[in-house]
Order: structure tokens, then C-alpha cells, then sequence
């Protein structure tokens, strides 16, 4: 609070933008200031032995960083600077649409410039609705390097819930490599490939055992039994109970590679929310969640109060080298270090994707949510594909591999800066109609470009993204997909190659909104959307490394509409020589 001389300034345009809040957001609407130094901090999120000198990027010294918790309608200030020393860098705020404020996306190259060591930026937005959200780096591989943190936002004052509980829970799910991200950015962007391989540790609230285990008593291997007395750095957060009760417990997931299925040993858990939207409830014994999607379910403490129960979280989709992640259920009238009497949940098996499609289908909008528009004007076809240029491995949409341009779309489209290193013309809206999705591609050969479709506001657009075989014969991948500034409605999911004839089969009637879906190997998935918010937006793999290997596109949506962008997001490339030479 001490600066009050030179933030003078902001202070009072604060004060009348605060006004103009409360005035269209109701009462009760808060602006909520924070001050962010980013860093790196010596730090063992696994309690490795041999990574004892591991390394997170840290805010304000915290790992994983402080978390949000706010109303919906509340506008969020972040005064963010960058104290690290070689590194610019950005936040990105998931799920929060941005509505009116496409500067404060937080994505390097797209939305903005990445912050300078040294540098503060601010990010000011409204939280447009309550759910559970996350922020992360958006900037090379930072999310890997542990620059996450959790966003949560109730409802506004005086509005409910359609769901009743009493307390919550949060937990941010997370995969941890022992090699430096340096190193896995070198590995990915050489040639021959270096593959990052599976994680060593998925980490609940930034905790992980990779020494130990909590349920060594029930393992076959010669791994210890954990021993903490509470305070290590990888200590797991107990989810502490009262028996009859009823908890949410909120679920994000901001993995860089890993997906997860997640179980509470003897209970049954019931979803109410997926990606900051109400869902229709439902049962079941165990979740999928995928890395940028976030969900909340209840549990009701029904069980046996005199014993403890397992939390666990299981590696889907990809070979499970990595041990399930644990923390403890505790019953109240238990003492926490109490070791439940049963073996931890056993997930099910990694590549068995019945169960993950069923539970995908399980997945609904609340009775009386906002159904999509019937027609969509425009469908564009995403060919998921994984590629060499140059002998370099690539993964491409429709046969571009997307890369960053030095300045950001937000202002070289808003100011027609048409000399961009990468040229912006309208890459293909769909793919041959003989490439066989079954088998590797007969030319596996890709280009480098900048993927940019540009849509008209408020237009409905259908997106299919169509997976396919990788480099290697009888391989497909899980890819998450990510859009930024929207949520779109699921409309369904297929096998094989998306035809026409699939287009009777697709949910109009109670599709989920969410802002991240996945596409199963050799599937498709169908997304809808309004293209309602004016700016250059991410539709991305969640996937870190697919992400750093080119497997994006950019969608500009009206961008003259955009309002007056902050200098201080496009002071670098050819925006810089505009606003400050005078001279584009
Ligand atoms: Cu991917």
C-alpha cells in the first residue's frame, strides 16, 4: 500500500471502473487486488532424493501459488512482475472467458507480449461466472516448470448453488518430471526427438511421494512406507471429514502430459460441475479428468466412521509408469496417519477407453441450461496429425504446425500489421477426404504457419477435431482440447472418421458446455460455438509438450471490435515501433 504516489493514477481509474462494475453487476461485487512476484524456488514437490535440488517457478514464494478465492461478478487485479532473471512471462486465467477484456488472456505471442524479467503487468478482468478454474504460465513450457495456482469462484452474493454442502475441498492435480523443463524444451525441439517420457510423480496441491508410498503395506514393491511429519514439502493434504456430511470437492487438472482417473476408496461421488458449468448429477465410482479440464463432486462421508479411506489418482491413456498418487479420507473421530484397512482403489486399466467414453457420455447439461444454437453457419475439420518437418517431429492441425509469431495477433491483426515474420492467410478449414485416419500418413511431412481463422462475431461455429494414427503404425493419442475466451457445447463423440452420416447422432438437446474436450484415439469430437467474444483466442492440445510441438490453432474473431488495448500487452515486435517510434 505504499506506493500510493506512483499508482496514483491507476488508483483512481480503479476506483471508477469499480463503479461501473457494481453498477451493472449488482451489488456486492468486489475488486480484489493482488501483488505477484514470480520466481524460482528451490523446491522438491516429490521429496526425490536424488531432485533434493529441484527447482518450481514459485509466486511469492509459494508452490503451487496462492490460490483465488472470489464471487462471481468480482474483478481480479493481478499486479504480476516478473523477477526472473532470462525469462519473460505471462499467466493465463483457464476457463475465465474474458469477456470485453481480451488483453488479459495471458497468452505469449497471442494475446500479449510476455512480461520482461523485471516488468510488472497488470491483469485486470471480471470473473464472468462461479466454478472451479485454475491459472497457469502460458509461455513455453512454464506450466511444466510448476507456474499454476487455483481459481475459485462462488456464486455471487445472495445466489445458491443447485447443490448443497457442507464444506470443499480443492485439489489441483499435476504431473512432475525430475529432468529440468530446459531439458525436456531441448529434448522436444531436437532432432531426433528426445521424448519427455511418463512422469516420475502426479502431485496433489503440488505434493507428491516418489520414495515412498503411504500405501507401502499393500504394494508389492520395496518401496518404503512414507513417513512425514507434516511439514515436508511433499506431505500429503489430508481431506479431513465429519461422518453424515456432505463435501465438494473441486478438481482441476493442469497436467502437462498426464490424465487421470480419480477414486475415494469405498465411496461413490456424484458430479455436479465440469469446466465452471452445472451439470446434470451423477453417480459414479470413479472420474476421468483430463489435463485444462476441471470438475466438482460431492461425496457424502457415509462410510464406516471408525476407518480411513484412499483418495487416489491413476494414470490413463498412456503406459502407467507413474504411481498412483495418494492422500488419505479421514473420518474425524480417526487419527489422520491412520492407514486405511483396504488397498487402494484399483483404476481401471490405462488403455481401457470403454470406460472412459462411458464416462464422457455420462455427461450432461442441468435441466434448464442455455441449449446451442440449432444451426451452426460454418463447420471446420481439425485433422490431429503428428508430422516431421525438416526431421524435426511435429505435431500439425490440418497439416500446419503452429508457431508464435514475435508480435502479438491481438495487435498485428487489431492494426493490420500484415508484415509479420508468419503471414495470417486463412489455413485450410478441412482435410483430404482420402486421408485414411487408421494408419500413419503416406507423407508425413507438415509446414510451419500460424493457423489463424478469423470469424465474424456472434457467428455459430462447428468444430470437428478428427484424431488420427501418429509417426508409429497401431498408435493414437488422447489430446485435450482447449478454447480460450469461450466455453463450447460437446455435441458428441465418435470413432473412426466423421461423416455426414454422424451428424443425426449428435446431442442438441443437452450438451455440456465446457471450455476443454478430449479426443479419444482414433475418434472424433464435435464442439459448437458463438463466437461472441471480439479478440485472438487459443483453441489448443492441453497437452504441454503437444502444445510446444505445434499443436494449436488461433481464432480471431472480429478483432477491429476490440477495445483500447493497454500499451503495456503489446510493447514488443512490430507494436512497439508503432506506439513508440510512431511509426508501424
Ligand atoms: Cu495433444
Amino acid at each position: 500500500m505504499g506506493e500510493k504516489l506512483v499508482v496514483n493514477g491507476v488508483f483512481v481509474l480503479g476506483v471508477s471502473l469499480m463503479l461501473l462494475g457494481s453498477l451493472s453487476l449488482g451489488l456486492g461485487a468486489k475488486t480484489r487486488h493482488f501483488k505477484w512476484d514470480v520466481e524460482y524456488i528451490h523446491w522438491s514437490p516429490d521429496c526425490s532424493s536424488n531432485s533434493s535440488e529441484g527447482i518450481v517457478m514459485a509466486i511469492n514464494g509459494q508452490f503451487p501459488g496462492p490460490t483465488i478465492v472470489a464471487r462471481a461478478g468480482d474483478t481480479i487485479n493481478v499486479e504480476l512482475t516478473n523477477k526472473l532473471f532470462t525469462e519473460g512471462v505471462v499467466i493465463h486465467w483457464h476457463g475465465i472467458r474474458q469477456i470485453g477484456t481480451p488483453w488479459a488472456d495471458g497468452t505469449a505471442s497471442i494475446s500479449q507480449c510476455a512480461i520482461n524479467p523485471g516488468e510488472t503487468f497488470v491483469y485486470r478482468f471480471i470473473l464472468d461466472k462461479a466454478g472451479t478454474y485454475f491459472y497457469h504460465g502460458h509461455y513455453g513450457m512454464q506450466r511444466s516448470a510448476g507456474l499454476y495456482g487455483s481459481l475459485i469462484v462462488n456464486v455471487a452474493e445472495g445466489e445458491k448453488e443447485p447443490f448443497r454442502y457442507d464444506g470443499e475441498f480443492n485439489l489441483l492435480l499435476s504431473d512432475w518430471w525430475h529432468q529440468s523443463v530446459h531439458e525436456q524444451e531441448v529434448g522436444l525441439s531436437s532432432k531426433p526427438l528426445r521424448w519427455i517420457g511418463e512422469p516420475q510423480s502426479i502431485l496433489i496441491n503440488g505434493r507428491g511421494q516418489y520414495s515412498c508410498s503411504l500405501a507401502a503395506q499393500y504394494s508389492n514393491s520395496s518401496v518404503e512406507q512414507c513417513k512425514f511429519s507434516g511439514t515436508e514439502q511433499c506431505a500429503p493434504q489430508v481431506l479431513r471429514v465429519l461422518p453424515t456430511k456432505t463435501y465438494r470437492i473441486r478438481l482441476a487438472s493442469t497436467t502437462a502430459l498426464a490424465s487421470l482417473n480419480f477414486a475415494i476408496g469405498g465411496h461413490k461421488i456424484v458430479v455436479v460441475e465440469a469446466d465452471g458449468n452445472y451439470v446434470q448429477p451423477f453417480a459414479v465410482p470413479d472420474i476421468d479428468i483430463y489435463s485444462g479440464e476441471s470438475y466438482s463432486v460431492l461425496l457424502i462421508a457415509d462410510q464406516n466412521p471408525k476407518e480411513n479411506y484412499w483418495v487416489s489418482l491413476s494414470v490413463r491413456g498412456r503406459l502407467p509408469k507413474t504411481p498412483q498418487a495418494l492422500t488419505v479420507l479421514n473420518y474425524i473421530t480417526n487419527h489422520a496417519s491412520k492407514v486405511p484397512s483396504t488397498p487402494p482403489p484399483v483404476a481401471p486399466l490405462w488403455n481401457n477407453y470403454t470406460h472412459s467414453k462411458a464416462f464422457s457420455n455420462k455427461i450432461f447439461a442441468l435441466i434448464g441450461s442455455q441449449k446451442p444454437p440449432i444451426l451452426a453457419r460454418r463447420r471446420i475439420s481439425l485433422l490431429n496429425t503428428q508430422n516431421k518437418i525438416n526431421d524435426y517431429t511435429k505435431w500439425a492441425i490440418n497439416n500446419i504446425s503452429l508457431v508464435l509469431p514475435s508480435t502479438p495477433y491481438l495487435g498485428s491483426i487489431k492494426y493490420g500489421l500484415t508484415h509479420n515474420s508468419l503471414d495470417y492467410k486463412q489455413p485450410p478449414e478441412t482435410f483430404p477426404i482420402d486421408y485414411d485416419i487408421m494408419v500413419p500418413a503416406k507423407n508425413p511431412n507438415a509446414t510451419h504457419g500460424s493457423g489463424v481463422y478469423t470469424f465474424r462475431q456472434n457467428h455459430v461455429i462447428d468444430i470437428v477435431l478428427q484424431n488420427s494414427n501418429a509417426l508409429k503404425a497401431n498408435e493414437s493419442e488422447i489430446h485435450p482440447w482447449h478454447l480460450h475466451g469461450h466455453d463450447f457445447w460437446v455435441l458428441g463423440y465418435g470413432e473412426g472418421r466423421f461423416d455426414e452420416r454422424n451428424v443425426k447422432d449428435l446431442n442438441l438437446k443437452n450438451p455440456p458446455l465446457r471450455n476443454t474436450a478430449v479426443i479419444y484415439p482414433y475418434g472424433w469430437t464435435v464442439l459448437r460455438f458463438v463466437a461472441d467474444n471480439p479478440g485472438v483466442w487459443a483453441f489448443h492440445c492441453h497437452i504441454e509438450p503437444h502444445l510446444h510441438m505445434g499443436m494449436g490453432v488461433i481464432f480471431a474473431i472480429d478483432v477491429h471490435k476490440v477495445g483500447n488495448v493497454p500499451r503495456q500487452a503489446l510493447a514488443c515486435g512490430l507494436t512497439a515501433n508503432m506506439f513508440f517510434e510512431n511509426k508501424p
